[in-house]
């Protein structure tokens, strides 16, 4: 079996669940999947991703995904759950995923800012946190750092504040944030590994390659813009979504210190953000009954890319 049966895929979970649903994974799979903790996040919770993988000699490539690196935005740890399950469900069903996972693994962060998403379920006043929850320095009473401002990529450059109460605080200096450092360790170790490293978002419908300082250009600009092209194409075909692809400051804003920028200047060929549901009528409160759709269209994006890295 792939999971428990009784798993709700389409509505929101506490962190507390999503943790049993990643042991129960495990349990149900433990041939393909495997679960390590490679952080710790300033109050002292496991950061946790689940590997899928064939156990055989060979190393292999590997795809990264992280979501919930914003707290608020629920619809993210949703989906890298919805990416999970439907990974293995494919596998088992043989098929194009068998022939893929001889070459590749799939690591996939469910929730990688923890603290913050507890927070965001504590009660109504806490709903809309978006940062991590570490204490801001002396003399700020305000807590939390933007954690994709914390990166080291430019870090404090453009779209970034040092006011420490502000929602894109990009903290003391670059990865002083261990949920940060943790991502940057782990990938940073293995960089030669990594083809694709992808980060989950919400909202505003995009996919967003390097860099967000307007400053760089990444080298396989035309590249990466070609293939997000496509995903989006895939992605409208599902349920009829547009979903706008460029870098940050083309489509919005500048930004500085993102996880997505950091994977590309380490040497992560294909780096990209996706920004899911929607375009603002809920904006963060993604009501669950879109949770599905959704889902079904960020997973045929994100495979035209796994598909596409898988073949170069
Ligand atoms: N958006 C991302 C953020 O870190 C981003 C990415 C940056 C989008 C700049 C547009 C412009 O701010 C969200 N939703 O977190
Ligand atoms: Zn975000």
């Amino acid at each position: 079996a792939v999971g428990r049966a009784s798993y709700d895929y389409n509505v929101y979970h506490p962190f507390n669940e999503i943790d049993d649903w990643m042991s129960q994974i495990l349990m149900d799979n433990p041939d393909m999947v495997s679960m390590e903790r490679y952080g710790r996040t300033y109050q002292k919770r496991d950061i946790n991703l689940i590997k899928i993988g064939e156990r055989s000699g060979e190393m292999k490539k590997a795809i990264w995904m992280d979501c919930g690196i914003h707290a608020r935005e629920w619809i993210a740890p949703a989906f890298c759950q919805y990416f999970i399950k439907q990974v293995l469900q494919e596998y088992r069903k043989g098929g194009k995923m068998v022939e893929m996972m001889k070459k590749l693994d799939f690591y996939v962060t469910p929730v990688l800012n923890v603290d913050g998403y507890v927070h965001s379920w504590l009660d109504n006043t806490t709903r809309l946190w978006r940062k991590s929850r570490s204490p801001g320095p002396p003399g700020c009473t305000c807590e939390g750092t933007d954690l994709n401002r914390n990166f080291n990529a430019t870090w404090g450059t453009v779209g970034v504040s040092t006011n420490c109460c502000a929602e894109t605080y990009g903290g003391t200096g670059p990865l002083s944030e261990p949920e940060a450092a943790a991502v940057t360790r782990y990938v940073g170790q293995r960089k030669e590994d990594f083809l694709c490293f992808l980060t989950i978002h919400s909202y505003g419908q995009l996919i967003l390659v390097p860099y967000g300082n307007p400053n760089l250009t990444a080298p396989n600009y035309q590249e990466l813009m070609t293939v997000g092209l496509g995903a989006a194409d895939e992605m409208k075909k599902v349920h009829g979504k547009s979903y706008k692809v460029g870098t940050s400051p083309d489509i919005l804003y500048p930004n500085s210190g993102s996880s997505r920028d950091w994977a590309r200047l380490s040497g992560i060929p294909f780096s990209f953000t996706f920004e899911l549901r929607d375009n603002g009528t809920f904006g963060f409160l993604l009501p669950q009954d879109q949770i599905q759709a959704a889902c079904e269209e960020a997973y045929s994006g994100a495979m035209h890319i796994v598909r596409y890295v898988h073949s170069k």
